[in-house]
């Protein structure tokens, strides 16, 4: 095997250009070295020229004739001959039965063919041992690591002193190597293609990723400087849109492309089963390359016209446009997410777009749910697009850093871009969590209230600690045994109490004057609740309105609800509280 690794940074052969003529390659896109014809609208998406590949490569071989192999046993030099009768060129070479021949020797570069030669540009070329060494050099394979993903629209072969190979596989690889795929079958008769490929020969492409099998390329003439050119793009049914066919887009990327030959080309097919064996017909089966081009650009996704190895790691590298970032300018650049990313169509830029942050972040997401609500402004101050800032600075927050952070305010002067337009709120941090925009009002915690919360919220007492007033059951006999799960508010008639309502068992605090567990009652001897002005105070007037048909029936009421004989009390009772009999005599306390 060998391998070589090749300086990348070189500029592109002129003869591209032929070869683009040739292959009937779009034409290169506006904004190229080209000038731009003023009548031909300008195309939206970007791509870099064209160059050969195979140059910039890595490139290795299973075998080489004339280089010994670990554990080999080929001799070395190692004897070769042509189909053709004399050499082309002056050469050592000598003739053997009629036969031009001459040895393979990796030790003497005049008779070296290492792989290298089959990417040097030079009349060089590379070549495998000859089945006399051994049938098994039948199937030899020769990689190219492109180093990089690229979109590959064309493979030219030269092949060199030997006739194209008879039966092979042209394939690619997108994962650096691990996996190949087909990318075209050749073969010399249909039915190789049918046996060996299960593919019908020949065939229309109708898809954009159609896998060919050709028989064009097999013949045995020429015996000497044949070509084989592939091209992936033309003739597909993508290729006049090629960015819109994703398939397309797809089927010529790749990062590897490797030569799989199966069978070497002779003059009588048919009859090598038979002929393998003699070394002096089989020394002429071999395979021979002289040169591969591989015309290709680097993937950029429409938003890059030049594509250079000007970097220390002197790999090929977008240069993005249209704000776009990464090594095939397939994200956005830091700030510019408010659009979901796009490669760029014939019609369509796809520019990545700014984030709106007002100044207070540099970058942002998309989120499309964002977008799908609207929540987001877009650089116009429009809501459209999905970006959201990412790290709002200057005490902001929200989708656009629109807002002031927790605790923070914008005065309603101050501009939204403003970098210090967001000031501390000035509320005791124990009191308030936040103010509002604009004045800057505390929005106190729940237990304080008030512009600044300078005081308990209703249900708290004890400023500045306002704890909760505390609550009691009131549906259990004795307050002091509460039963879990029954408590309530103190049950006072808030008329009667004191300021504090209740004490701490829950017992309703009342008023001087005031009586009964929740304070709804005068005590004996004051009337009128809720004033419950005192007996010394005055005696009052009869109500002239009660009638002595009406006392009568609230008597027994009274009797009726406490079970006692209330007759006598029930008198004085009607006399001291004629005016609100109802309210004074109905508790039994009263009575007491
Ligand atoms: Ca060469």
């Amino acid at each position: 095997m060998a391998a070589a690794g090749r300086a990348r940074g070189w500029a592109p052969r002129s003869v591209l250009p032929l070869l683009r003529l040739l292959l009937l390659l779009p034409p290169p896109p506006a904004g190229c070295a080209t000038a731009r014809d003023p009548a031909v609208p300008a195309r939206l998406s970007l791509h870099p020229p064209y160059f050969n590949l195979a140059e910039a490569a890595r490139i290795w071989a299973t075998a080489t004739c004339g280089e010994r192999e670990p554990g080999g046993a080929r001799p070395r030099p190692e004897l070769y001959c042509k189909l053709v009768g004399g050499p082309t060129v002056s050469s050592s070479g000598h003739t053997i039965q009629g036969q031009f021949c001459d040895y393979c020797n990796s030790e003497d570069p005049r008779k070296a063919h290492p792989i290298t030669n089959a990417v040097d540009g030079s009349e060089l070329w590379w070549q495998s041992p000859p089945l006399s060494s051994g049938t098994r050099y039948n199937k030899v394979n020769v990689t190219l690591d492109l180093g990089q993903l690229f979109q590959v629209a064309y493979i030219l072969i030269k092949f060199a002193n030997s006739p194209r190979p008879d039966l092979w596989v042209l394939e690619r690889s997108v994962d650096f190597g691990s996996t190949y795929s087909p990318w075209q079958y050749f073969a010399h008769s249909k039915v190789d293609c049918l046996e060996q490929f299960g593919q019908e020969a020949n065939r229309a492409i109708t898809r954009d990723d159609d896998v060919l099998c050709t028989t064009d390329y097999s013949r045995i003439v020429p015996l000497e400087n044949g070509e084989v050119v592939v091209s992936l793009i033309n003739g597909r049914p993508g290729a006049k849109n090629f960015t819109f066919s994703h398939t397309l887009r797809e089927f010529t990327k790749a990062t590897n492309i490797r030569l799989r030959f199966l069978r070497t080309n002779t003059l009588l097919g048919h009859l090598i089963s038979k002929a393998q064996r003699d070394p002096t017909v089989t020394r002429r089966y071999y395979y021979s390359i002289k040169d591969i081009s591989i015309g290709g650009r680097c993937v950029c996704n429409g938003h890059a016209e030049v594509c250079s190895a000007n970097n220390p790691e002197k790999l090929f590298r977008c240069e993005c446009q249209h704000h776009t970032c990464g090594e095939t300018c397939d994200r956005c650049c830091a700030g510019y997410n408010q659009r979901h990313w796009r490669p760029a169509t014939r019609e369509q830029s796809n520019e990545c777009e700014a984030c709106n942050c007002h100044g207070h972040a540099i970058d942002c997401y998309y989120d499309p749910e964002v977008e799908r609500q609207q929540a987001s402004l877009n650089s116009q101050g429009i809501y459209a697009g999905g970006g959201v800032c990412i790290d709002c600075q200057h005490n902001t927050a929200g989708v656009n850093c629109e807002k002031c952070a927790k605790g923070y305010y914008r005065p309603y002067d101050v501009p939204v871009h403003a970098p210090d337009g967001c000031i501390p709120c000035s509320c005791h941090p124990d009191h308030a969590e936040d103010c509002q925009q604009g004045l800057g009002r505390c929005t106190c915690r729940p237990n304080f209230r008030g512009d600044h919360c300078e005081e308990c919220a209703a249900g708290y007492h004890h400023f500045p600690v306002c704890s909760r007033i505390p609550v009691f059951p009131i549906s259990t006999p004795s307050p002091e045994d509460p039963v879990a799960g029954d408590i309530k508010g103190c049950d006072c008639n808030l008329a009667g109490v004191l300021p504090e309502i209740c004490d701490a068992h829950g017992r309703c605090l009342c008023r001087p004057g005031v009586g009964g567990p929740r304070c709804d009652a005068c005590r004996w001897g004051f009337y009128s609740f809720p004033i419950c002005q005192g007996e010394e105070a005055g005696i009052p007037q009869s109500n002239p309105s009660h009638s002595s048909a009406a006392r009568v029936k609230e008597r027994m009421h009274v009797s009726r609800t406490t079970g006692l004989d209330l007759e006598g009390h029930f008198n004085s009772c009607l006399s001291l509280h004629l005016t609100n009999i109802s309210l004074a005599c109905t508790r039994d306390q009263d009575f007491a």
